[in-house]
């Protein structure tokens, strides 16, 4: 009998940039490809490492840790059809303020300066009622015009009952956007997330210009807590 076959996304590390300087060289080489972009953001530990690793269907693409705080860069992958950012956690507390800082004025950084940012998939931890701090960074993306994609992780953890009432708490707060659900343990979701960005980055999709938008543009202080 045939095994199915399990998915697997082309992906490859291509940059790893840990100040300003690094992620604006990085920022200009995906500008002048006319690269597309997609963003993983949220809090340390909520797995975005894993996701990645998960869709890359390898183990070791991404590091990841049960500890939080592991990426304290912003480490850019290459798919067939964009380039795939996997920006630093946020509210790791045992981390010094400085580099909390740090790490908030380079996710800033990159949400206000990359070109052609398609989705900025915000991962949320099903097992968690709505977070500040996740909040403030939700607002942050609309408040900024640039598309928010919504992803519940961890499902594997959460019984039905919960994730559906997550996800209309989710939905409830974000203008009506209703959360992925995905698990890189189990593997739910990952086809439907993959094709979502694939779609998202076509080449016929509307660019995304940052710049253009009317919306109130507040700071990112937030990520600091
Ligand atoms: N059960 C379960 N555990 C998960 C899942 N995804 C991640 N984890 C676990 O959560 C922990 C953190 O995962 P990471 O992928 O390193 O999280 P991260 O968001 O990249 O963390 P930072 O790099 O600190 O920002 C690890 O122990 C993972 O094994 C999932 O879908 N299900
Ligand atoms: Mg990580």
């Amino acid at each position: 009998m045939p095994q199915p076959q399990t998915f697997a996304a082309k992906l490859t590390l291509e940059a790893t940039t840990f100040n300003a300087q690094q992620l604006d060289r990085q920022l200009e080489i995906l500008a002048s490809q006319g690269c597309p972009q997609v963003a993983f953001a949220g809090r340390s530990n909520v797995g975005k490492s894993s996701l990645i690793n998960a869709l890359a269907a390898r183990r070791k693409l991404a590091k990841t840790s049960a500890t939080p705080g592991k990426t304290r860069s912003i480490n850019f992958y290459r798919a067939e059809r964009f380039a795939l950012a996997d920006l630093p956690g946020y509210g790791y507390a045992r981390c010094s303020q400085q580099e909390r800082a740090a790490w908030a004025r380079l996710i800033e950084r990159y949400l206000t300066t990359a070109a052609g940012l398609m989705a900025v998939v915000l991962l949320l931890d099903c097992r968690l009622p709505p977070q500040k701090l996740d909040r403030d960074l939700a607002d942050y993306v609309l408040g900024h015009n640039l598309p928010l994609l919504p992803v519940l992780t961890k499902t594997d953890k959460c019984p039905q009952a919960l994730q559906a009432e997550r996800a209309s708490q989710w939905s409830l707060l974000l203008n009506g956007l209703t959360p992925l659900a995905v698990s890189s343990q189990t593997r739910r979701g990952l086809e439907a997330l993959w094709r979502e960005l694939e779609r998202r980055c076509a080449p016929e999709a509307p660019a995304c210009d940052p710049a253009a938008t009317d919306q109130p543009q507040g700071e990112l202080p937030c990520l600091q807590n």
